[in-house]
């Protein structure tokens, strides 16, 4: 069946069979050309499929849309991307009746789980700021299709809504959801925060946050102007940059992560 996208902006799309990351082939492409245009790349599956950091991102064999596109970074706050991509997948969702919500500063999760994930990268081929963003949603699988060690905490769209989805369609859609995202993240940063932030629910919740300098718990009350999450820690107000955050703390704290 064909995709019937044309890509980001309308750039090239590649599809394969197969790689290790759809992000490591879209940087790849950048490095041959980094005058650009660019380009999206999909892929049935991924052996060497990348979350943040070292984390590992499970790309069943032609189960979900494993994606990637690369732009030139443009306007766009590099703090904002992973949470414009998140919100532009959350929207796409919702119009078509998913009760999707994104949770800082990449996830997309339905009914508590983790449906979605976004890598945002920024590398400088050729001297440009270009951005490679790779989506992983999961759509047909159901819970064997999971390692083990993430029952309970990952969905796919056919686990939440009985039916199975169409990659291809999926793509187009939310390709134009995101080109929308971009040009308002753009355009008016300070608008396009606050439409993230009404696709959030925790507001006010308390919640536990990991990040590269300790753990600490709060309230989470706001993204600032960066895209960092600010929380109030009841002694004084901290803005993470980076992290991972727990909701609804006190919790199991092992594996506890939505
Ligand atoms: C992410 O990282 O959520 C970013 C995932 C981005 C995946 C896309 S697929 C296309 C492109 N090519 C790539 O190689 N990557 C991108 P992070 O927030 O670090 O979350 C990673 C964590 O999510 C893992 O440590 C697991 O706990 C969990 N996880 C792994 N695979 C999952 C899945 N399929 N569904 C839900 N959760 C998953």
């Amino acid at each position: 069946m064909s995709w019937g996208i044309e890509g980001l902006y309308g750039q090239p799309h590649l599809h394969f069979a197969a790689v290790d990351s759809t992000n490591e082939v879209a940087k790849r492409l950048l490095m041959r050309a980094p005058e650009g245009p660019g380009a999206t790349v999909t892929a049935d599956y991924q052996w060497a499929g990348r979350g943040r950091g070292s984390r590992r991102w499970h790309s069943a064999r032609g189960m979900g849309l494993w994606l990637s596109c690369s732009f030139l970074l443009g306007g766009c706050h590099p703090g904002h991307l992973a949470l414009v991509a998140g919100a532009a997948v959350a929207e796409c969702l919702r119009r078509r009746g998913v009760p999707a919500a994104v949770k800082w500063p990449n996830d997309v999760l339905v009914n508590g789980k983790k449906l979605a994930g976004v890598l945002g990268e920024v590398i400088r081929p050729g001297g440009k700021q270009w951005v490679v963003l790779g989506i992983g949603v999961n759509l047909n699988q159901v819970r064997d299709d999971f390692p083990a060690e993430l029952w309970g905490r990952a969905t796919s769209l056919k686990m939440e809504t009985g039916r199975w989805w169409d990659p291809h369609q999926l793509a187009g859609q939310l390709l134009r959801h995101l080109e929308q995202w971009l040009l308002r993240a753009r355009r008016e940063p300070g608008e396009a925060l606050r439409w993230w932030k009404g696709l959030c629910p925790w507001w006010g919740q308390t919640i536990r946050a990991h990040t590269p300098l300790g753990a600490l718990t709060g309230r989470a009350v706001d993204v600032d102007a960066e895209g960092r999450l600010v929380v109030d820690t009841g002694s004084g107000m901290v803005a993470l940059s980076s992290g991972e955050v727990s909701i609804g703390y006190p919790c199991d704290e092992v594996g506890d992560w939505r």
